[in-house]
């Protein structure tokens, strides 16, 4: 069993419960077991630390700002292989890429808001976990 980070980013959660529910059924549904779960207003040195990798590129300020502006939904997935089957259910990074019937086809409106984030990999999922809930 291998774990995983995910999370539902600052405009679904602003749009109501329902989106949140929907998203953490479809989780559910494709065989991951959320672990832990919160709902927080992450600040804004740890968002930084989070998207370091994007530091430099020109969307990492309006990113970290974004990430900053709201609550997230926070979760940590368990199931076999949990990183790319995540990144699977989640879809690309551009929901107008994404494949039909995925998180980012469904929830994403664009680049900058596309819905929800998931880990890359092991390594980054143990890292991200590491950073959201202290182990
Ligand atoms: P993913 O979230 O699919 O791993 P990354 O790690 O390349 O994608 O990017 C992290 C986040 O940065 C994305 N979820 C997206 O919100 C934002 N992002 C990535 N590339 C762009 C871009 N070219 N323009 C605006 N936002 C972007």
């Amino acid at each position: 069993m291998q774990e995983t980070y995910f999370m539902i980013k600052p405009e679904i959660v602003a749009a109501g419960d329902q989106k949140i529910g929907a998203i953490l059924a479809m989780v559910n549904a494709s065989g991951f077991r959320i672990v832990d779960l919160a709902l927080r207003r992450l600040d804004r040195s740890l968002v930084e630390t989070f998207y370091g990798e994007h530091r430099g590129k020109p969307f990492y300020d309006s990113l970290v700002a974004y990430i900053c502006s709201g609550p997230v939904v926070c979760a940590r997935l368990a199931r076999e292989d949990a990183a790319s089957r995540l990144r699977e259910l989640i879809g690309a990074t551009d929901p107008a890429k994404a494949a039909t019937g995925t998180i980012r086809f469904l929830y994403g409106k664009s680049l900058s808001y596309n819905a929800v984030h998931a880990s890359a990999n092991p390594e980054d999922a143990a890292r991200e976990l590491a950073l959201i809930f202290g182990r």
